[in-house]
């Protein structure tokens, strides 16, 4: 959007973006942008690029070695592009590191058995784990210890997921919908407790709970909500002030569960939400005659790509940017202490 914008006299000299032209020339005009707050980065997320970030200044200063990480570090196209021009090596699973290199684990969390291979490899690893996911798996172990089934509320196939399955395999199941919870059997009703990912819709994992605990009366849980305050904090600000909105759009990668979750939010508020990796992403039918719009932006997605969003819609026509702030975040999380310098 803003390279058309930004290329003086390319109707005449490519035609073939006439329409393309024409399209973004139907939506320009004067705009309000409401950006909810809290938004971006949370703290395992800046956790997590600060540790990557300490583990590729020393290798730069050392001036050897490489830098490996199992995974993508968060769920955002950007910041593992960002990671991967500075020289970072991004694998999908451990096989790909070689023998005693420093690898770096995900903020999303790994299973029992991936630390072992690793310890089995001398790799030198620096677990930049969420402490907010530590502590499901810390709550997985306490459960699986008592003899509890332990019924996983999240989305299969999701990294933070696969982690904390890995803690107890034998005595998790995962629930996906609270359909699922009501048609589920376990070898004993009595012991059974519940476990959340941290990244899912606060509204649909009360449901999912209800349906379970209507199923299971003697359902425990942890001892406080699993579904974190980031994820909390930035569904609120959406649903706050989505009634006030035209249009939604919310900056994240397709895969990062949080930012989806965002966008499903406005849009059970009735509003019209879309997902944006960045500004090239936004389509011209998607704002429309929209004057008030609603930005907002996923937990790995960074500040950049919000005033990115910003400046591209100023293009269409003045616009006026106004916070509408309804949680104050305080969290930080110290880096671990093996991305220090040895
Ligand atoms: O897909 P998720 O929302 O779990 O991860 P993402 O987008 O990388 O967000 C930050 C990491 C969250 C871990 O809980
Ligand atoms: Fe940690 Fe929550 Fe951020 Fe995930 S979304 S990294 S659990 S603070």
């Amino acid at each position: 959007m803003v390279a058309l914008a930004a290329m003086p006299g390319c109707r005449a000299a490519v035609p073939v973006v006439e329409p393309v032209l024409d399209a973004w020339a139907a939506v320009c005009g004067a705009r309000r942008i409401l950006l909810a707050s809290p938004r971006s980065l949370c703290a395992g997320v800046e956790r997590v690029i600060r540790t990557v970030d300490m583990l590729l200044d020393q290798r730069n200063r050392a001036g050897n070695g490489l830098v490996y990480v199992r995974k993508q570090i968060v769920h955002n196209a950007h910041v593992v592009k960002g990671f991967e021009q500075r020289g970072a090596v991004f694998v999908e699973e451990l096989d790909q590191v070689p023998d005693g290199a420093a690898v770096a684990f995900s903020a999303h969390g790994v299973s029992p058995a991936v630390r072992a291979e690793a310890a089995r490899r001398g790799l030198r690893v620096v677990d930049a784990t969420c402490p907010l996911v530590t502590k499901v798996h810390s709550e997985a172990r306490r459960f699986a210890a008592r003899g509890d089934t332990i019924m996983l509320i999240g989305h299969a196939g999701h990294e933070e997921t696969e982690g904390i399955l890995g803690e107890a395999p034998d005595r998790t199941v995962l629930v996906e919908s609270a359909a699922g919870a009501a048609v589920l059997e376990v070898a004993d009703p009595g012991r059974v407790s519940y476990l959340t990912q941290t990244t899912l819709a606060v509204d649909e994992t009360t449901e999912v709970t209800a349906a379970l605990r209507r199923r299971f009366p003697a359902l425990e849980g942890p001892g406080s909500e699993d579904v974190c305050y980031a994820t909390t904090n930035r569904q609120h600000a959406v649903a706050r002030v989505a009634g006030r909105w035209d249009v939604v759009l919310v900056i994240g990668s397709t895969n990062s569960s949080n930012s989806v979750r965002m966008v499903e939010v406005a849009r059970r508020a009735g509003i019209p939400a879309h997902l944006v990796e960045d500004a090239a992403a936004i389509r011209p039918d998607w704002i429309g005659k929209a004057v008030t719009l609603g930005l907002s932006a996923g937990a790995s997605a960074p500040p950049v790509l919000v005033n990115e969003v910003i400046a591209a819609l100023q293009g269409l026509g003045p616009v006026t940017v106004t916070e509408h702030t309804t949680a104050v975040e305080t969290v930080s999380f110290a880096p671990p202490v093996t991305a220090r310098p040895r």
